[in-house]
């Protein structure tokens, strides 16, 4: 099954906005396989967003993400990053429908509160980087309700 890595950034945290963000995964069905409060270092972060050392907001965005304690979990299911990519909105706010996360709780693209995997080879990438241990190995008993 299909996992994918899903953070709740400083800003996210510091709002009050984990449970409700966490509810809107498990109301989906998709299933928690990892989770833990966590503020990283500079290092940390500049691996975590390696692809985009280049950019010109990259430097701003590590301080942000390194600014307090984050929310890091691993979210399983089918299409989950797909899903959990859609359930979270587009990367600017101001685009971002009603109804997602970022639509819903945030405003300025540097405060978007939340990341999400975009590819299942990137998701698989940062689950083993934030989750060394790999996830907590536990089934549902509500799989055969959400699945066919
Ligand atoms: P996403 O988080 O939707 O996957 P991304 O991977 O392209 O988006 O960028 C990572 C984060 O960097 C994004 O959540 C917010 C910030 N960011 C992206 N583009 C930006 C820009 N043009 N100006 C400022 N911050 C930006
Ligand atoms: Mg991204």
């Amino acid at each position: 099954m299909e996992q994918t890595f899903i953070m709740i950034k400083p800003d996210g945290v510091q709002r009050g906005l984990v449970g409700q963000i966490i509810c809107r995964f498990e109301q989906k069905g998709f299933t928690l396989k990892g989770l833990k409060l966590i503020t990283v270092d500079r290092p940390f972060a500049e691996k975590h967003y390696q692809d985009l050392s280049a950019k010109p907001f990259f430097s701003g965005l590590v301080d942000y993400i390194i600014s307090g304690p984050v929310v890091a979990m691993i979210w399983e299911g089918k299409n989950v990053v797909l899903t959990g990519r859609k359930i979270i909105g587009a990367t600017n706010p101001a685009a971002s429908e009603p109804g997602t996360i970022r639509g819903d709780f945030a405003i300025d693209i540097g405060r978007n509160i939340i990341h999400g995997s975009d590819s299942v080879e990137s998701a698989n990438k940062e689950c083993a980087l934030w989750f060394p241990d790999g996830p907590v190995n536990w089934q549902s008993s509500l799989h055969s309700w959400i699945y066919e």
